[in-house]
Parts: C-alpha cells; structure tokens; sequence
C-alpha cells in the first residue's frame, strides 16, 4: 500500500434527512421549509420534484445499512429533523420519531457503525420559520431545547453529535442570493441569521457539556472553501482575504476558536450591518467552541480585486470588496461545472493545524455531482471511473496532510446513495449507490467496490 491512513480512520458517508428519508407527512411529522416551499412554488425547481419520497430511508433503513456495512463503512452520518421529532418545531416529542431514529442508531451499532449526528441541515421546522427563523432569538431557544431533547434521547447511544452542516447555506440561500426559503435579499438580516447561528451553536454545545456524555463529542460541520487570489499583489491579496472572512472565518473563528475576526466585525460595524447582540453572547460563544470538525470541501474560491468600484448609493453586499473569476487552466468536472482542486484539502488541514489549535477534524463531506449518470452504465452497472479517481486523489492529499501532523480523522462521501438535492431534486447522483427513483432499487456503481477495497485495507 502507498497511502495507509492511521488506525480507527472514519471511512463512511454523509445524508441529510430532508435528502433521504422521504416519508415527509407520514407517523405525525411537521412540515419544515422544504415541504412548504415545494407545496407552493413547485415550478420554481428542476422538474418540480419535492421532499416528499426522495430515497424513502425511512423504511429501507436496514436494507441501507446493511450496505453500508457491505462497503466497508465504519461510521455514517446522518441528520435528525427537527420537525420530525418535535412537529411544530416545540412541545411534545413526536414518539413515532423518537422511535424511527432509536431504529436508525441500533441498527447502525448493532453493525459497528459509528453514528454522527447533526441537529441541523437547512430544514427549519414551519412553524418557526413564520416565527422568524434565524432571525429570532426565540428560535434560537427552541433549537437549545431541541437539541437538549436529542441528547436525552439518544446520547447513550452517539457519541458523536454535530449542531450544524453548512450553517452559511442558510444565509447565502434564504436571505442573500433568493435561492432557499424566505427568499429575502437583505444583508443586515443575514448578519442577524449568520449571528444567531453561531449563537445557537454555543447554546447546544453547553447543554451537550452539561450533560457529559461519556465519550461524546460535540462540534459542527463547516463547507470551507479555501480563498485563492489571482496574484500576489497587494489588491488582489486584500480581496482574497476578505472573501475567506466573509465565506470562512465568519463561522470557523466563532466556532472554533470562540472570537468573531476583528477584521470582519470592524467591515461590518463601517456599514453599519451589525447584528443585534445581547449581554452575556460574547462569553457565551467564548466557553463554547466546537471538539470537532467536519470540513465539506466541494471546491476552491477564486478571487481577484474589484474591477469595477460598486454603486455606493446601492445596498451593501459582499461582492463590494471582491470579484470572482474563473482561473485558466482549472480543473473542472465535466458533468456538472464544479472547479475540482484536490490540493484545496490539505489546504483547509495545514489552515486547521496552524491556525486552529490543530482542532480534531475530518473531511465530513467531499463528491463528485455528475448529470445523467445512467450513461455510464454499462452490464447493470455505473462504472464511476471519474469519482474513483476523484476520492483517490482528494486522499492523497488528506494523507500527506496527516503525514504533516494534521488532526484529520476520517473521510465521509457524500453521499452513501443518490439523493434528492434541494434545488436540483436528482439531476446530479452523488452516492456509492445509484437509486432507482421509480422503484427505489438500489445498485452499487464501481467506486462503491473500490471504497470496499479502500476502507477494508485503511489505504489503497
Ligand atoms: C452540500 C450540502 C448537501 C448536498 C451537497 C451537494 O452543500 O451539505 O446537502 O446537497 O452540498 O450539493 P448539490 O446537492 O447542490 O449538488
């Protein structure tokens, strides 16, 4: 073997409930925003299919699991809805839930894989999101709550628990760029949701120390995209750092390190988007930073100067201080338009090692989206020679930054099995495993053997 990665390495995958479990009105669950939105815009997205169905894990589960184990997975990530297991978002636990996900994790265990669970992947309960979602401070109690409940109920059994995946997307998505629910373009209000995020993230992770569950870890899932700028000059350098404040430091430095980048805070307080801010939120963020690190790295950000000053009379929005570009000669995945820049991996780890008290990490998401993937079947198979090779080289990297003293512990696909994506249901297929959305047949591609080989020799 070439690339042996250390003993007890994570090999798995990730899902996210809205994404996988379908059965979206069945056993008492509350609506959350997909379900909403879908109801009521189903035009708006790629061939109008909702959350409703989508991989229908709620009743393969086993069968599911049983391939996890089949592929050599030694942990698996998924993410329990918040309007399943309290409809409505507060009050009463909905038992039939509370149930589903005891099954989930006993069947996980009861096949040596490891549970992670996250508290959070874009799917506000209704009910709060008419509250005010992430921008009202009453939500942020409810998740406490939430998450609180989550631990009593299955912190005997998961050690590992994340408060978040991606907790940016909410903020690009629903209050910056109109592509998730609310739909609203304002930039303080994003600060406010960004902001309230991060303190509901200190709130969970206090409650989780409260508790102490033996060996339990708590931490949270970040989609870092490392900040690459067009040259060394000293513009194009600011405009790089700035964008890598905006895209991953706004998160990472509260989380982790427990301080908001005084570089961001003084660019915001000078255009007057601050959030509100209550007594007491400064310490709480500071005594409450992640144990661990999931990093979803998909693809870099390029970037180079402003070219052209904004409208100062306009509102502000990030893109006043940089633009992006598309490097020559870059890597691209041909079938789906994602620049692919495998070094960006060891990157984010030399980042984490250096600047971030070398935090207990691991790649928590990293795949390839491919359109029309059925063209690559050939004898009853996908024969996924490009993902192959893109895991393959994406660890190469993660090894040699191991070798070079990162924390790094483990590498998650996403995803285990094709999913319904939010805005693009199943154009672009993601898992080890193709799925048949009319029947729901599972069938393994040709990465989900090489992964076999790969988990079961911890290297290749
Ligand atoms: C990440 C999300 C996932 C997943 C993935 C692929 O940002 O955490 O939920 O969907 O991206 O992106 P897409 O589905 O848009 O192709």
């Amino acid at each position: 073997l070439q690339y042996t990665f250390p003993e007890d390495f994570w090999w798995g995958s990730a899902t996210s409930a809205t994404q996988i479990e379908g059965a979206a009105s069945e056993d008492g669950k509350g609506l959350n925003i997909w379900d909403y939105w879908y109801s009521k815009e189903p035009n708006r997205f790629f061939n109008g299919v909702g959350p409703e169905t989508t991989s229908d894990f709620y009743h393969t589960y086993k069968e599911d699991i049983q391939r996890m184990k089949d592929i050599g997975h030694n942990s698996f990530r998924f993410s329990i809805s918040w309007a399943r297991l309290i409809p409505g978002g507060e009050g009463d636990v909905n038992e039939e839930a509370a149930a589903f996900y005891h099954r989930v994790i006993d069947e996980l265990l009861a096949q040596d894989i490891e549970p992670f669970a996250n508290l959070f992947h874009f799917d506000m309960p209704l009910e709060m999101q008419e509250k005010g979602g992430w921008e009202s401070r009453e939500v942020v109690d409810a998740y406490a709550v939430f998450a609180e409940k989550c631990f009593e109920l299955f912190g005997e059994k998961v050690q590992k628990w994340f408060t978040f995946n991606e907790p940016i997307v909410p903020v690009e998505g629903g209050y910056l760029y109109d592509f998730h629910y609310p739909n609203v373009v304002d930039f303080k209000r994003a600060v406010q949701v960004a902001y309230h995020t991060i303190i509901a993230h200190a709130k969970a992770v206090e409650v989780f120390k409260k508790r102490s569950i033996p060996n339990g870890k708590i931490g949270t899932i970040l989609n870092l995209t490392p900040s690459y700028p067009r040259s060394q000059n000293p513009a194009d350098l600011r405009a790089s750092r700035i964008a890598d404040l905006f895209f991953n430091r706004s998160f990472l430095d509260p989380m982790v390190k427990g301080e908001f980048p005084e570089e961001l805070t003084a660019i915001l307080r000078e255009h007057g988007q601050l959030p509100e801010m209550l007594e007491g939120d400064k310490e709480l963020v500071k005594r409450n930073t992640a144990e661990l690190l999931g990093v979803n790295y998909y693809q870099p950000r390029r970037v180079k100067a402003k070219e052209h000053l904004p409208n100062p009379y306009g509102p502000f929005m990030l893109d006043w201080y940089f633009d992006l570009y598309e490097m020559p000669g870059r890597k691209m995945n041909p079938y789906r338009g994602w620049e692919i820049y495998e070094k960006g991996v060891y990157d984010i780890m030399i980042n984490l090692r250096d600047n971030y008290g070398n935090i207990e990490s691991f790649i928590s998401e990293n795949g390839m989206g491919v359109q029309d993937e059925e063209r690559f079947m050939e004898n009853g198979q996908i024969q996924d020679d490009y993902r192959i090779d893109f895991i393959r080289e994406h660890l190469k990297w993660l090894h040699r930054a191991i070798q070079e003293g990162c924390n790094a512990k483990g590498y998650h696909l996403w995803s285990f099995m094709d999913n319904w994506s939010w805005m693009n249901a199943y154009k672009n297929r993601y898992g080890f495993f193709s799925v048949n959305i009319e029947t729901q047949e599972r069938t393994p591609k040709k990465s989900a053997g090489w992964i076999t080989e790969v988990s079961k020799n911890n290297g290749f």
